[in-house]
């Protein structure tokens, strides 16, 4: 591990692993949009910000089709990873340790597990790199690496540079900007708190807006904010809002925004107003459970004072589409849970759901307390095995109290294909829609490259038969009726949709627009929006997985927040 000598070794290599397809990296959709990817990864973005500039940096980022060049000469390999991309981070470590190369890894795949991580490269880093990063390269000239670089405190966030976009290649349909890190709740299943703390850090303002102007310069149409929870801090929160409805007021076409925040948001109006000023279209609640016994047992105190339903509702007046974090498998939870989560989605009306079974990761409260009840799934092979935290297919690695992993896992996946036929999707969807009120939404401007989207989607529909067609248009056409500035984000939603359809369907024989069966478990009481969208031949929720083994990858697993990557903006390319 000696640098190699002169300007050679001042090289560095950083790798941004593919994905595998995701219910969040919308590979579906994405064809039929100007973009490669969702998102930049601001991770590697901000590590290159942090490296001197003596040191010639390059990016690959797998996710845009980019290819891996092996024969770069870059001494020194930087791979970053989440937990889903674990597989690809090992393949691409060990094959560029074969080639001799100082191998990095680091981010949430290398802070959740550092051990198995450590076996794979030269050096790990844990915890955040603001600091330990510059130190490693001074130690790397000096012929010192050490084998582990962790950081032991929480770091100042203003110390956090802005990312270097002009290392991006590819084209994004989104900016990614992080404004706080932390979040002041404590979960039991959470990591972010181990990791981020509760306290909040929070970047100064005017920093946010120079990250945002710098995302609008290469023309991103809508910008991702990645903190923990976006209201987390509160004053910080409005007082960054009004600067961003400031700053969006000068913009032609305005920028929008969307993020993630805990449900507590709908104590404050003020704050609900001024994100529907800012231009914010929508946002992710980590809600998790309808079920109030859950709710205590996990710590979310902040949801089970509320009553959740009137809340998401009066959150969605203010012209947000809400997408929501769920989990099942609490020990509060017994089978019936699954028709209580569906009657729940379907009474607020919320159209994405990310369903997750719940996992106990490593370092948290949840973690340790079933390590001591030893109900945690005991590992099968050897050290080299890549992980167990890896399940996005409803799987779990614990025991749960009322019902098996498979009993658990069939009914996560049952549920994620019941809540995603057409009909219950509707309904979600136009509730929420319905619910807009004083729509002041700045759209982004028509362009070629979105109407030509609209055609493809139009197509794709089409293709899938008359009920899909029917589906399709007639989703549009109330979004027309009831507000038509939201059109370019319904049209998203329906790419989105298509993209879940297939997922749901990957595996499984799942034909979302075939002939109807009777849904045999649908709550009467729920919002019946969509009544006479569907006609003889609409399928409410064909589900016939009972007997078959599920797929894979149909609903992300792991803890929320995490947040469905809101509509695919098509009207601009980034450069
Ligand atoms: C934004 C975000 C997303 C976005 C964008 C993801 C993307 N593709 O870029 C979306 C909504 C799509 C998303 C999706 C998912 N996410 Co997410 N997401 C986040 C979030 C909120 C912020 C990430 C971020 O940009 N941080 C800012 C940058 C600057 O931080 P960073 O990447 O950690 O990098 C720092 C260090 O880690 C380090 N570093 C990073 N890489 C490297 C590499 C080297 C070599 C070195 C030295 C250092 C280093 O340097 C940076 C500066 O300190 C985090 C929570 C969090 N606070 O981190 C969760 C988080 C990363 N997501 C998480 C998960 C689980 C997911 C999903 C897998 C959820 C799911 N079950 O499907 C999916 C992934 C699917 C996909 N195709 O992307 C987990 C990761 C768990 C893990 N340990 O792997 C986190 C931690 C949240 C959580 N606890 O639930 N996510
Ligand atoms: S789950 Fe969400 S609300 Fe709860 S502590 Fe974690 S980040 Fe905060």
């Amino acid at each position: 591990m000696n640098p190699a000598p002169g300007a050679a070794a001042r090289q560095i290599y950083l790798i941004q692993p593919r994905f595998p397809i995701s219910y969040w990296g919308l590979e579906h959709f994405l064809p039929l949009t100007p973009y490669q990817a969702v998102f930049p990864p601001l991770g590697l973005l901000t590590l290159a910000a942090l490296t001197p500039p003596d040191f010639a940096v390059t990016l690959c980022d797998e996710n845009i089709g980019e290819s891996i060049d092996y024969q770069t000469n870059a001494p020194i390999i930087c791979i970053t990873g989440y937990i889903i991309q674990i597989e690809r981070v090992f393949e691409i470590a060990e094959r560029f340790r074969s080639l001799g190369k100082t191998v990095v890894i680091g981010g949430p795949l290398a802070n959740l597990l550092p051990d198995v991580c450590a076996l794979y490269c030269d050096v790990l880093f844990e915890g955040e790199a603001e600091y330990t990063w510059s130190r490693f390269l001074r130690d790397y000239l000096a012929g010192t690496v050490e084998r582990r670089y962790q950081e032991p405190e929480k770091i100042h966030l203003p110390d956090s540079p802005p990312p270097r976009l002009d290392l991006l290649k590819g084209h994004y349909a989104h900016g990614i900007v992080q404004c706080t890190r932390g979040c002041p709740f404590s979960c039991e299943f959470c990591d972010i708190i181990v990791m981020y703390g509760r306290k909040m850090r929070l970047k100064p303002i005017e920093r946010v807006l120079q990250e945002i102007e710098a995302w609008k310069a290469r023309g991103v149409p809508q910008v991702f904010f990645a903190d923990d929870n976006f209201i987390g801090n509160r004053a910080y929160a409005k007082d960054l809002l009004r600067a961003l409805a400031q700053w969006n007021k000068r913009q032609r076409p305005a920028m929008s925004f969307y993020t993630q925040a805990s449900i507590d948001m709908v104590r404050d109006e003020e704050l609900l107003g001024l994100l529907r000023d800012a231009n914010f279209v929508s946002v992710f609640i980590g809600i998790e459970s309808p079920r109030k016994s859950s709710l205590a047992e996990t710590h979310k105190t902040q949801n089970e004072k509320l009553d959740m339903v009137e809340a998401i509702h009066k959150i969605q007046s203010y012209n947000l589409f809400i997408s929501a974090g769920m989990i099942v498998g609490f020990d509060n939870d017994d089978p019936t849970i699954f028709d209580e989560q569906f009657n729940f989605l379907q009474r607020a009306g919320i159209p994405i759901t990310m369903l997750s079974a719940l996992m106990a990761v490593p370092k948290t409260p949840l973690y340790k307390r079933l390590k001591a009840e030893r109900r945690l799934v005991k590992r099968t092979s050897s050290s080299k095995e890549p992980s167990q935290y890896a399940g996005t297919n409803g799987g779990t690695n614990f025991h749960p109290l009322h019902m098996t992993v498979e009993e658990l896992k069939r009914g996560q996946q049952e549920l994620c294909r019941r809540l995603y036929a057409p009909k219950a999707f509707a309904e979600r969807l136009l509730a929420n829609l319905y619910r807009f009120r004083d729509v002041r939404y700045r759209p982004e401007a028509v362009t070629w490259t979105s109407l030509r989207t609209l055609f493809r989607l139009a197509k794709m529909y089409g293709r899938q038969g008359w009920a899909a067609s029917r589906f399709f248009w007639s989703m549009l056409g109330k979004t027309f009726w009831h507000s038509p500035r939201n059109l370019p984000q319904m049209i998203n939603l329906l790419g989105m949709y298509q993209h879940f359809c297939k997922l749901l369907s990957q595996d499984v024989a799942w034909n979302p627009w075939a002939p109807a069966t009777p849904e045999p478990k649908i709550d009467s009481r729920r919002v019946s929006v969509s009544d006479g969208l569907f006609g003889v031949g609409h399928d409410e929720g064909a589900v016939d997985g009972r007997a078959k083994v599920l797929s894979h990858a149909n609903c992300p697993s792991g803890p929320s927040p995490g947040t469905a990557p809101q509509a695919l903006s098509a009207a601009s390319r980034t450069p």
